[in-house]
């Protein structure tokens, strides 16, 4: 997969460099560009924002170096990567949208800054190639850096070969099939007794059935915790008569 990610800070995507997602970039399953938005501007000192019309606090990002680097990144006259705008305002990200993104070949992400890159540019944009204007939850970030970070380490590893198959993504929170809409309840590894504390006995069992029974309770227990809101995403076809009880 090509990831090809615009910023006014380059040296955010450092850490892109390191662990999983640095791994798969040495062998070849991520080839990551990281561009300076300033590199598409032509005045002396490299502006890339202005003030808002119609007043208001802060400075929006002018649409020109916008148009450049996304001409520049996504030729017009080439296969074109769908492109990811990180905001605020955008449609809540899920698991199933980082599995959806894992499938696509090319993903460009428009970091934004300030109040945001003038709305003129996902709008032409979008008459080339698809666009999601995406948020990370009901908070404000200081621009769409960080949310860029996330939104790889999250993509990345759903994408064949980057997790070695010891580490399975199927029992995560949200995966699709028995975990959707679940949260992943307690783990646990040796010493069987840490500072008095014991592992919950049926772990060490070997009742691989009644270690399930188990994991799910907790699962659920956990969800109702934390996330009450989720319990009612669950599929009743899905429920047995004991995920009732719990
Ligand atoms: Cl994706 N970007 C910014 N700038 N702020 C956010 C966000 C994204 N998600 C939540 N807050």
């Amino acid at each position: 997969m090509r990831l090809d990610i615009i910023s006014i800070f380059p040296e955010y995507f450092a850490p892109l460099d390191v662990s999983l997602i640095g791994k798969a970039r040495r062998t070849g399953l991520l080839d990551v560009h990281v561009h300076d938005l300033r590199s598409w501007t032509h005045d002396r000192h490299r502006t890339v924002d202005d003030t808002p019309y119609g007043g208001g606090p802060g400075m929006v990002m002018k649409p020109e170096p916008w148009g450049e680097a996304l001409d520049a990144v996504a030729p017009p006259d080439g296969p074109a990567p769908r492109l990811v705008v990180p905001t605020p305002s955008g449609r809540p990200f899920t698991q199933a949208m980082a599995a959806e993104m894992a499938a696509e070949e090319h993903l460009l992400f428009a970091c934004g800054r300030y109040e945001g890159i003038d709305s003129r540019v996902v709008a032409e944009a979008a008459t080339r190639m698809p666009v999601s204007e995406v948020s990370l939850g009901d908070f404000v970030l200081a621009g769409g850096e960080v949310a860029v970070l996330v939104m790889v380490e999250a993509i990345g590893r759903l994408i064949p070969g980057v997790l070695g198959n010891a580490e399975s993504v199927t029992d995560d929170s949200f995966a699709p099939g028995a975990m959707e809409s679940l949260l992943e309840g307690p783990v646990y590894t040796k010493p069987p007794v840490w500072r008095d504390r014991a592992v919950p006995e049926i772990l060490l069992s070997g009742n691989h059935g009644a270690i399930a029974r188990w994991r799910r309770d907790q699962a659920l227990r956990r969800t109702a915790q934390h996330r009450p809101e989720l319990l009612g995403r669950l599929d009743p076809e899905k429920l047995d008569k004991h995920d009732r009880k719990v």
